[in-house]
């Protein structure tokens, strides 16, 4: 049997993301049409076949799948506003990191010219687009993600976030908090390593282990915290605020920044004073989620 025609990908922004992506298309044997605002960004790729656009307008123009990694929501504004006469009947995945309202006023600014939209969110690196490293995350329209499923999973395994344009980044942000706690974790350890002479390169494959271990104890930690059950947990509050005490007082003693510290001991302070020293950390999520006033 033939091979059928694969869809024509339109992308408009060839930075760090969108080259990439762009690459991956045209590695999938689908056509593929570019715009960068830098012209000459587009050059490797149309060398490879791509074709090249000069306006947003005739990027948009090219097919039906207007994929836009661009910079932020101001540079997707800036992209697809002259486009608008010409979206309907059109899919704009907009990739840019942004906010939930920012997604969700472009949904209803593309849904007002007629076109389907998905907010993504791209949970990888330039060099993990197109492998199973990397994932990106959807919301939006559900007839977009089924009718393009094919076409997001060439650039990342695709999941999808419901309708809400404004989850994929709630859920992206929710992600990128994660990650930023344990990174910045790392940097301060590796100025509290410093004066003893562990090199940040020396630490990283055991801080690596570490995380490994702790990243298994995070279904335990979802439970306790689905469920508010914190009672008979091996890691009460009060034993690791004696912990976070003894990592603030180092830093003081070392001239390092308490900054990265501070906040999680003052959440246990109010725990324990609050009554519940033994029960298990998992249980400061109770001073940080939202409630009912
Ligand atoms: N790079 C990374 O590691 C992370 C991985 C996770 C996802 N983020 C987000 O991805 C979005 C794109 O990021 P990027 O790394 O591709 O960014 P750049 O390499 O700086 O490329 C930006 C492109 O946007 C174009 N651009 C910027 N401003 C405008 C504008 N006003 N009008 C039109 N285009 C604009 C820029 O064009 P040029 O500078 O080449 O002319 C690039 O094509 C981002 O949301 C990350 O948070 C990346």
């Amino acid at each position: 049997m033939p091979e059928q025609s694969k869809s024509h990908v339109t992308v408009l922004g060839l930075g760090r993301m969108g080259a990439p992506i762009a690459s991956a298309f045209l590695d999938a044997g689908h056509p593929v049409t570019v715009w960068n605002r830098t012209a000459a960004k587009a050059d490797t790729l149309v060398a490879r076949g791509a074709i090249r656009a000069t306006t947003t307008a005739e990027a948009v123009e090219a097919g039906p799948l207007v994929i836009a990694p661009l910079l932020d929501h101001a540079a997707v504004r800036q992209a697809l506003g002259p486009t608008a006469a010409l979206l309907q009947g059109r899919t704009v995945v907009n990739l840019a990191n942004s906010t939930p309202d920012h997604a969700r006023d472009l949904a209803a600014w593309a849904a007002g010219h007629g076109a389907d939209y998905l907010d993504g969110a791209m949970m990888a690196l330039p060099e993990t687009v197109a492998t199973p490293e990397g994932f990106f995350l959807y919301s939006g329209s559900q007839r977009a993600f089924t009718r393009y499923r094919r076409e997001l999973d060439v650039m990342a395994p695709a999941h999808y976030f419901g309708t809400d344009p404004g989850s994929a980044e709630i859920h992206d942000l929710a992600l990128l908090g994660t990650g930023y706690a344990a990174l910045t974790g790392f940097l301060h350890a590796a100025a509290v390593l410093d004066p003893v002479g562990t090199a940040p390169e020396a630490f990283a494959p055991l801080a690596a282990r570490w995380l490994h271990g702790m990243a298994e104890f995070l279904p335990e930690l979802a439970r306790e915290a689905g469920e508010s059950a914190y009672a008979g947990g091996v890691s009460t509050v009060d034993l690791n605020r004696a912990g976070v005490d003894s990592l603030i007082q180092l830093s003081l003693t070392s001239g390092i920044a308490t900054d990265v510290h501070e906040p999680l001991k003052a959440l246990l302070d109010k725990r324990s004073a609050d009554g519940h020293g033994q029960d298990s950390f998992s249980s400061v999520f109770e001073l940080l989620r939202p409630r009912d006033t």
